[in-house]
């Protein structure tokens, strides 16, 4: 059978793509130099596929930010008020002095963030293929005959801000897919791939007709190549028939977790089999795949063999992770690996033994609760902590200087101190102290110095975690996450965060929160085992943040801040999965939390905008105060919170961009969260961390938000 992958990591090995864009956007470097390291890593990638024995090779999987934003581009879909902009490829994305960038959100269950496309009644579809003919022209000029891949016309249409004003303009969009489509066929080439991951979720009869309607149509177009739509991150379901049914040459379905009913349907057509994961990091089990490729090999015309979706999502080589435990290494599999499974898989053919199917223990811990209903905590840290109202606080972690970068760097290469460190940090935490107490915040944070990241940091703290020294993963443009590998049972052998709570608090008067992250979380972003099911995983790890929680409690912290921002990212696709989802989810950060005291006021964090869905989990999880993002979404949160009867933070600025906002524009989101909100519940606080921000920006943004809450302050006990 022939072997291909749906798509390759494209950061660079060493981050190289990170490093060009960052000092082409300070204006360090300029276009040229960019270009130069993008044309230098796709012709690596494809050189390193075709060594490693693929036979089809992908195309315009390479991309400077995000592959849903090089799909607006391609479709002509810029809104009006980028298209003066010096670049308005980056302005979309990032920003400019005058323009706020395009929403970001997460891509599917996964922590892959795309840039979210506008498409309206106003929008002119107009094709731009020059990207896609670039990079064909490029692997040409190498030797490399190649399959570009694009968002299919469904998936970006609902990907969009308004879906359904989106899939309204279907027609335009299929104009633009077949001028594409003859443009490829001009050029020669024998397939392209377009993307339709969005086909795994539930589905409205409308939004299939438009499956049935779009690929009828590209299907019919006289001159073209053959059309190979991949599907993935679950299956097509509902959809599999539809896509079946039309004229399209291959379709590709996710083997990982099984093979989907309705295969039959498939008669005739090439199916690419993704049976070696694009999400995980351990190695394919070849009997599973085997017999995933035996399935579908029954039913199809022919079989491709393949990953389940882009590799984007896991790191470049595990052979670039020399300090990993040799008996760790050899239950995974990078980038570079999984292509050879692919390949491997591809070339002994479909034979093998039946899987022996393992029988995942399950035990059910008890739920736990915190000891008083919300009124009578609430009640008791009303007393205890006597804040003001719209009390003032941040999420958590303040700007990351490169000097501590530098001296984390130094203290891991063994050429720094471990004391010298530690008073480094001490240093930081003081300052960021005194910066909070001088712009009059209500509830301060240590600001994390410690931190390299918020998952990261506690899988080195915890034992069942490994972390990778190169392991990166794309996280939205040119910021990257290095997953920890939880492999083992969890278990916290020390104290983690309570030294540095305890220094922040000896600094001042005011209380300090201290400030963890939720066990939901933590799993989904690290990879995970799979030979346990998520939900024991991830109460072995709520049973270690409820030490540290209890802990932290012990030393002080009447406060204490129990992050879970990707609460909604793990949400099933398909809403069968949903409810069951979130029973455990809530259960695990109750497990975590509920430890604490009446008195003890527990906070959490959420980000992303789509949280109006989740509010009922959200509030399940008790916690006493919440912040969230609102910022962003043009508060639409607030539409959704009247019912929300705990304390709640919806931010008041948006911290992902550099700008800073006004004191007016803060005074007038609190004036929308008051009018929706009773003021005795409302807290203060930015979208996010700060992390990423400078101190130059923080401290004016958070002026600006002392100053406007202050005057609100007035007028709330003026009695206005
Ligand atoms: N940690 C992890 N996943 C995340 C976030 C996180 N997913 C969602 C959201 N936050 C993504 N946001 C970011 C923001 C900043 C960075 C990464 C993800 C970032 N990374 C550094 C970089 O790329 O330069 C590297 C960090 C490091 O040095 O360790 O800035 O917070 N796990
Ligand atoms: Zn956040």
């Amino acid at each position: 059978p022939q072997s291909t992958v749906l798509g390759y990591p494209r950061i660079g090995p060493r981050r190289e793509l990170k490093r060009a864009l960052e000092s082409y956007w300070d204006g360090r470097t300029g276009r040229a130099e960019l270009d130069r390291v993008g044309a230098a890593l796709r012709a690596d990638t494809w050189r390193r596929l075709d060594e490693l024995g693929l036979a089809a090779l992908p195309s315009n999987t390479f991309s400077l930010y995000d592959q849903v934003l090089d799909t607006a581009v391609l479709l002509g879909a810029v809104p009006e008020r980028y298209r003066d902009a010096a670049d308005p490829y980056f302005a979309m994305a990032r920003g400019t002095e005058g323009l706020a960038p395009l929403r970001m959100t997460k891509w599917f269950d996964t922590n892959y963030h795309y840039i979210v496309p506008e498409v309206g009644p106003e929008t002119v579809f107009k094709l731009d293929a020059a990207k896609p003919l670039a990079e064909l022209r490029q692997a040409r000029e190498l030797g490399f005959e190649t399959r570009p891949v694009v968002i299919g016309p469904v998936t970006f249409l609902l990907l969009s801000a308004d879906p359904a004003a989106a899939l309204d303009r279907l027609d335009d969009v299929l104009a633009c897919y077949e001028e594409l489509l003859g443009a490829l066929a001009a050029e020669g080439v024998a397939w392209v791939q377009l993307d339709e991951p969005a086909l795994v979720a539930d589905r409205t009869p409308d939004e299939l007709a438009a499956v049935r309607t779009a690929y009828e149509r590209l299907a019919g177009v006289a001159a073209r190549p053959a059309l190979f739509v991949a599907s993935y991150f679950g299956h097509l379901g509902e959809a599999l028939p539809v896509l079946a049914a039309t004229a399209v040459e291959a379709i590709g379905v996710d083997l990982v977790n099984g093979a989907p009913d309705g295969l039959a349907a498939l008669a005739g057509k090439t199916v690419v089999a993704g049976v070696v994961s694009g999400r995980e990091v351990w190695r394919t089990a070849p009997e599973r795949a085997a017999h995933a490729l035996r399935t579908v090999a029954q039913h199809a015309g022919q079989v491709v063999v393949s990953t389940s979706c882009s590799l984007l999502h896991v790191p470049y080589d595990l052979r670039d992770e020399p300090d990993l435990d040799p008996e760790l290494t050899a239950r995974l599999a990078f980038a570079e690996q999984k292509v050879a499974e692919v390949v491997e898989l591809a070339r002994t053919g479909f034979e093998g033994p039946e899987p022996v199917e393992r029988a995942a223990p399950s035990a059910r811990p008890e739920p736990v609760e915190r000891r008083s209903p919300y009124e009578v905590r609430a009640a008791a840290q009303a007393a205890h902590l006597r804040l003001p109202v719209l009390p003032i606080t941040t999420i958590g972690s303040f700007p990351q200087t490169g000097e501590l970068r530098q001296a984390r760097a130094a203290l891991a290469a063994g050429t720094l101190a471990a004391g010298d460190y530690e008073r480094l940090v001490e240093a930081e935490i003081e300052r960021v102290v005194r910066l909070q107490e001088r712009l009059g915040l209500d509830v301060l944070v240590h600001g994390e110095p410690e931190r390299n990241d918020m998952v990261q940091y506690f899988a080195e703290h915890l034992d069942g975690f490994a972390v990778t020294r190169n392991g990166w993963v794309q996280s939205y443009g040119s910021r990257c996450t290095k997953p920890p590998i939880l492999h083992g049972d969890v278990a916290r052998p020390e104290p983690i965060t309570v030294r540095w709570a305890r220094h922040a608090r000896s600094l001042t008067g005011k209380p300090v929160k201290g400030m963890l992250t939720g066990p939901v979380t933590i799993v989904a972003w690290s990879f995970v085992r799979d030979d346990l099911p998520l939900r024991e995983v991830t109460f072995q790890v709520a049973d270690a943040v409820r030490e540290e929680v209890r802990d932290l409690e012990a030393a002080g912290l009447s406060i204490i801040q129990v992050d879970e921002p990707a609460l909604r990212e793990l949400l099933p696709l398909r809403r069968a999965g949903q409810a069951g989802y979130l029973e455990w989810a809530v259960a695990a950060y109750r497990r975590a939390t509920s430890g604490a005291g009446d008195s003890t006021q527990i906070h959490t964090h959420l980000c992303y905008s789509d949280a109006g869905e989740i509010l009922a989990a959200i509030d399940g999880l008790d916690a006493d105060v919440t912040t969230i993002e609102s910022a962003r979404s043009g508060a639409r949160i607030l539409d959704a919170v009247g019912s929300f009867g705990r304390g709640l933070g919806p931010g008041v600025y948006d911290i992902h961009s550099p700008r800073v906002p006004s004191g007016a524009e803060v005074e007038e989101l609190l004036r929308r969260t008051l009018a929706a909100l009773p003021a005795e519940r409302v807290w203060v606080n930015p979208d996010c961390g700060l992390k990423t921000r400078t101190y130059e920006q923080v401290e004016a943004a958070l002026a600006n938000v002392a100053a406007a809450t202050g005057r609100l302050r007035a007028e709330l006990t003026s009695g206005n």
